[in-house]
């Protein structure tokens, strides 16, 4: 009858999280202790009153500046483990997480730290928690083709520890188009493929994530909405879409949750599933955000669990892997 009940204990596959989104202010403040690095802050509560962002930019402006206090493989690692052990006590089973390497090798964090923490902490939650993970590298697409290409070769011999590729930071004005040939050499390379597109941008950047990116799952999408034949053609190809209903809120992607469309996108055949996207930032974790949707929405428990089940649907893991779950 608790339907918070059975969301906590639903197993779920998070597909979409932004590591650096899960940089708690404490830990935000004690990395920057250890690692002298200066923060515009003085306190959590000066964190906290920060964090009045209402629209992507405004939100990542803090959120790169935040990142300079990540410096040594240890600090990556911590990171990790402080989300999987969070996300443990929301019954993920399985995480798919996004990194931006680019915010750390631009200010001279080199590549091989960054990965090599975060799979540190992969690993120890594999062990503590039985939480299996995948690594998705994203391209910030403020950032030119040519650095995109220059990170897709850096990361190169590390290519059989990433299932993926992803395209995120500030949307509008920078199309998926920009990124067309790095999708292909990543396609080509036998990655994955993701981006987010209909977040703050037109329902025109969905069509170009699949018809130019060849993308595998969508992130966000929420104004495909806008355009029925898109919409339509998300249904028919079985399109993941990864939706983040707190991060939606918190950037006036909807005005209101009451507002959200997530029973809407689930009535038009979308396969949609709930994330967190930078939960340290948008107010809650994915049982969070599961919760606050079902509630501003009056979800029903059939809707709830048909949402868990799209998240092993939509994952990179393999049908054997994915049976169990369904
Ligand atoms: C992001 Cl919510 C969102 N959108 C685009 N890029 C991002 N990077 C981190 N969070
Ligand atoms: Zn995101």
């Amino acid at each position: 009858p608790d339907i918070a009940k059975l969301i906590t204990d639903l197993p779920k596959a998070e597909l979409h999280l932004h590591i650096e989104g899960t940089l708690e202010p404490q830990m935000m403040f004690a990395l920057a202790r250890r690692n002298k690095i200066d923060i515009p802050f003085r306190s959590v509560e000066e964190v906290h009153a920060a964090y009045n962002f209402t629209n992507l930019q405004d939100f990542l402006n803090i959120y790169y500046m935040a990142a300079n206090v990540l410096v040594e493989e240890e600090d990556f690692r911590d990171l990790a483990v402080a989300y999987f052990d969070r996300a443990a006590a929301d019954n993920v089973v399985h995480a798919e997480i996004f990194f931006d390497p680019q915010t750390h090798t631009d200010r001279g964090i080199p590549f091989d730290v960054v990965i090599n923490g975060l799979l540190a902490g992969m690993k120890e939650a594999r062990e503590k928690h039985r939480i299996t993970s995948k690594l998705i590298l994203c391209f910030l697409r403020h950032l030119d083709e040519d650095a995109a290409f220059q990170t897709f070769r850096m990361a190169e011999p590390w290519f059989d520890r990433i299932v993926g590729v992803g395209l995120d930071s500030s949307e509008v004005g920078y199309p998926p188009s920009k990124f067309a040939r790095v999708f292909a050499a990543a396609g080509k390379a036998r990655l994955k493929r993701v981006a987010h597109a209909g977040e703050e941008g037109p329902p025109e950047y969905v069509h170009q994530a699949l018809d130019l990116l060849h993308i595998d799952r969508l992130d966000h999408g929420n104004r495909a909405l806008e355009d029925t034949e898109l919409t339509t053609r998300l249904a028919r190809e079985a399109m993941t879409l990864t939706v983040c209903p707190l991060s939606n809120h918190k950037l006036q992607v909807v005005n209101d949750l009451h507002n959200h469309p997530i029973d809407r996108m689930l009535a038009r055949g979308l396969r949609a599933t709930i994330n967190s996207d930078d939960p340290a930032y948008f107010g809650g974790y994915i049982g969070d955000n599961y919760r606050a949707v079902a509630k501003a929405r009056n979800l029903s428990r059939e809707a709830c669990v048909t949402l868990a089940r799209n998240s092993f649907l939509g994952s990179f893991l393999d049908d054997q892997e994915i049976t169990p779950h369904l």
